[in-house]
């Protein structure tokens, strides 16, 4: 069992895919261990994405997922980390593969709908950011 933290962006909400998107994990056996829904200050957005804070993209980057509420969950499965990032598709949505959340439905890499840890490190990092040891309900067998 694998956890990864995963974001429906603002403007995969705005897109009314928050169902669409916890629905794709689901029907691959994927399970939400933990879910909120939040609004990050840009100060919150900034420590988030810090790993991308040399990038020419972060100002941005940090505008838009701060731009109105997210939803954030734990994910957990057999690779759930793979798992999710191929359900995600390619980062850029004209590269993503066709029937992946992103080619169906990003508009623009700035505005690709969802997130997922690219790495065991960075879900260490990212569920603990969002979510307490007792917010967290871990799939019994
Ligand atoms: P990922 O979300 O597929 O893991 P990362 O490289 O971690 O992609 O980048 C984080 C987010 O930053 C992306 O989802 C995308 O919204 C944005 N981003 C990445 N590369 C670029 C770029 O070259 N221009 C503008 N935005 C970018
Ligand atoms: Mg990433």
């Amino acid at each position: 069992m694998e956890k990864t933290l995963s974001i429906v962006k603002p403007d995969g909400v705005k897109k009314n895919l928050i169902g669409e998107v916890m629905g794709r994990f689901e029907q691959k056996n994927l399970r939400i261990a933990a879910l909120k829904m939040l609004k990050l200050s840009k100060e919150e957005a900034m420590s988030f994405y810090a790993v991308h804070k040399d990038k020419p993209f972060y100002d941005s980057l940090t505008d838009s997922i701060s731009a109105g509420p997210i939803v954030v969950m734990v994910v957990e499965g057999n690779d759930a980390i793979s798992m999710v990032r191929k359900l995600m598709g390619a980062t850029n949505p004209k590269d993503a593969a066709p029937g992946t959340i992103r080619a169906d439905f990003a508009s623009d890499i700035e505005h690709n709908i969802v997130h997922g840890s690219d790495s065991e490190e960075s879900a260490s990092f990212e569920i603990p950011f969002f979510f307490s040891l007792l917010e967290i309900h871990p799939v019994v067998a």
